[in-house]
């Protein structure tokens, strides 16, 4: 297992926008990484960030924060991309395909070309399928590219369902599948809330399988809401791109949501899609393939066939 040095956690931050600069801080407020350099087209946002974020040093553990380019991904543990076209009110995650990929071409070449020898982390939309793509256009291994997938979904599931039930929503064990988007599902038939069945819970309290696939839906819808009231989501899915670039930094083999490329697991390869999966220093370690009722296979089989039908399209 490759272990990191002590001194030597850097991480290369490609995207300084709205979800860029909230992770940038949110790894600060963490004191995580001992460097951090930030890369952007707009080179000046870059450089303002750092100074900006540099003002936090003398209140958090002190590291190195800079604007930087693709050169400085050499000795990085990780890259971070959330370079990309935010989704616009109305747009579905998938239009923006083509749009990022074109993006995420010309990020993943240079990086590729620096050296970089360590793991990338995606979470520019639509995640999926850039993280495939990233994974295609990098040529490393399957286990060094992960996708933020599902992280922030579960997240938002997790939250709703803790609100429900009345419990801190990190005790609650579910889990959002498939696609980050609108095909993606709440995993019910195995979630649980202190190991008992959140089915069992549910019927005890009379909660109808109605009010459960409402807050599946909600969750589902979720971004739309925040979009349309203030044009982009950012702290949320920072803050799971933290969790996962802990897990990494940390390596400690953390069993998180995330994009996961998967090898048989739920019927599937060849893609990268939303599941619990181990993540330690060398990225991917494990998929934890949940066992699913006959109609949660259904909508896995179907949020698979979706990315799969567009993925094919996009990098056609
Ligand atoms: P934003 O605020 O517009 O930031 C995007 C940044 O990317 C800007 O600073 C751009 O200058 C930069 N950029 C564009 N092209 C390049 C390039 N070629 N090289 C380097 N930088 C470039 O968008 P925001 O931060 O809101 O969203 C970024 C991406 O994250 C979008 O694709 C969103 O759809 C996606 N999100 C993903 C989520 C998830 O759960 N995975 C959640 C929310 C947003």
């Amino acid at each position: 297992m490759a272990v990191l040095s002590k001194f030597n956690q850097k991480v290369v931050l490609v995207g300084d926008g709205a979800v860029g600069s909230a992770y940038a801080f949110a790894l600060m407020q963490q004191g995580l990484a001992e460097e951090l350099v930030i890369v952007d087209v707009v080179k000046e946002r870059t450089e303002g960030d750092a100074l900006d974020l540099e003002d936090a040093q003398a209140f958090t553990a002190p590291k190195v924060v800079r604007s930087g380019d693709y050169s400085d991904a050499k000795d990085a543990d990780l890259v971070v991309i959330t370079a990309g076209a935010p989704q616009k009110p109305g747009e579905t995650r998938l239009d923006l395909v083509n749009k990022n990929l074109k993006i995420l071409s010309s990020i993943v070449k240079p990086i590729v070309d620096s050296g970089f020898d360590g793991i990338f982390v995606v979470a520019a939309n639509p995640v999926d399928i850039l993280t495939y793509a990233t994974w295609k256009f990098s040529g490393f291994p399957k286990e060094k590219v992960i996708g933020s997938g599902t992280s922030l979904d579960t997240s938002r599931l997790r939250v709703a369902l803790g609100k429900k039930f009345n419990v801190d929503p990190r005790n609650v064990e579910a889990y959002i599948l498939g696609e980050h988007g609108d095909s993606e599902f709440a995993a019910y038939a195995e979630a649980t809330i202190g190991s008992k069945p959140l089915l069992t819970i549910a019927k005890e309290q009379g909660v109808s399988d109605d009010e459960l696939a409402t807050i599946e839906d909600e969750t589902r819808h979720k971004a739309y809401e925040i979009i349309n009231r203030k044009g982009a989501t950012y702290y949320g899915v920072a803050t799971a791109l933290m969790r996962i670039t802990r897990a990494i930094l940390r390596d400690e083999n953390a069993v998180l949501p995330v994009g996961a490329a998967l090898n048989g697991e739920y019927g599937l390869d060849d893609i990268f899609i939303g599941t619990p999966a181990i993540i330690n220093a060398d990225g991917l370690a494990g998929v934890i393939e949940i066992p699913l009722s006959d109609s949660e296979k259904d909508q896995m089989a179907k949020s698979a066939e979706t990315l799969k039908q567009v993925t094919k399209d996009g990098l056609a």
